[in-house]
């Protein structure tokens, strides 16, 4: 276990990945260490897409997933589209740790951080207020609906629900991945893995999903197998990227059980990116394993390169790595 203690993370958050390396040296445990990553980047607004005030819905308004998968025991602690809580790994920590539960969404998802303290706050900062309003402006594209008409009284969605699947008269349709509205830049999940020395493995995310979405939406981040898994008995992986598209081939659970098979964790990570992009070949996405031996791997499509950053007691510092899409 040469490499073990270990965090990894994903993109360039090496100031989350820092800080859950410090939390885990000062407590040796795999989900506080997780918890303080995740809300590193919750508070840095890193990329303005993990926190508030990123990704606005159809709405304007901010919403977040989060989740935290534990490898011991198979528990997990998750939120969907939780509204005005900011803290969103701090509720999924709790969902895991008080609950029987595994995932709770929405405005009731908020009543439940509520109650245990968690503050009602606006997710909306000036930044998201003026992406929604450049968005509106610019007839409200790109954006996830297909198969309506746009209502032609309106400047923006909602969408009247005029089915056109089989009118071959309307040919705006553009398929998904040649207008993929993610993309380095405009949206980068944290996905984390940290495992400590007595090899118990924790993966989980947060996010602010996708700019635009329609309202209710929630991603791959706060679904088990999709944005995370792990299995201390072998090891864990996370996903980032577009996880409407994702989140049906669960790539993280693929990962972790092409490693139960005996694969590296980069053949693993190659596996469920190539499962997804034998369907939709330019997808963006980028999926991390990490084997029981602390061995660290990672693919990714639709981008050129995908970082994420390795933290460890040789390393002393977060050391970012890049792999070729
Ligand atoms: C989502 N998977 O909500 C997240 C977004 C992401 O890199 O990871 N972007 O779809």
């Amino acid at each position: 276990l040469a490499d073990i203690p270990l965090v990894v993370n994903t993109w360039t958050f090496t100031d989350a990945t820092a800080n859950a390396w410090q939390e885990l040296k000062k407590t040796g445990k795999s989900v506080s260490a997780l918890v303080e990553g995740c809300r590193t980047c919750q508070s840095l607004q890193c990329d303005f897409t993990v926190g508030y005030g990123g990704s606005p819905d159809e709405n304007g308004e901010s919403t977040l997933d989060a989740m935290i998968f534990d490898g011991n025991t198979m528990d997990m602690g998750a939120v969907g589209g939780i509204r005005q809580v900011k803290d969103a790994i701090g509720v999924a920590r709790k969902v895991l740790e008080n609950t029987q539960h595994s995932l709770l969404v929405g405005s009731l998802a908020a009543d439940f951080a509520h109650k245990l303290g968690f503050p009602e706050e606006s997710l909306a900062t000036k930044y998201s207020t003026n992406l929604y309003e450049t968005w509106k402006k610019e007839n409200c594209q790109p954006n996830f609906w297909k198969n309506v008409l746009p209502d032609p009284t309106k400047s923006c969605g909602p969408y009247i629900g005029q089915y056109h699947r089989h009118d071959p008269t309307l040919t705006n349709e553009i398929p998904r991945d040649e207008c993929s509205v993610f993309n380095t830049g405009n949206h980068d999940t944290i996905g984390m893995i940290v495992i400590n020395n007595e090899g118990h493995f924790v993966a989980g995310t947060s996010t602010n999903g996708a700019n635009h979405k329609i309202a209710g939406r929630v991603g791959d981040s706060p679904i088990p197998g999709a944005g995370a898994y792990a299995d201390s008995e072998i090891g864990a992986a996370t996903a980032t990227g577009d996880g409407d598209v994702m989140m049906r081939f669960l790539p993280s659970f693929l990962a972790v059980e092409q490693m139960r098979q005996g694969v590296t964790p980069t053949e693993a990570a190659q596996t469920a990116i190539a499962r997804v992009a034998a369907k939709h070949p330019s997808f963006f996405g980028a999926v991390i394993a990490v084997d029981k031996n602390g061995n660290v791997g990672a693919a990714c499509n639709g981008m050129e390169k995908f970082p994420f950053s390795v933290m460890n007691s040789t390393t002393k510092q977060p050391i970012l790595n890049y792999v070729d899409c």
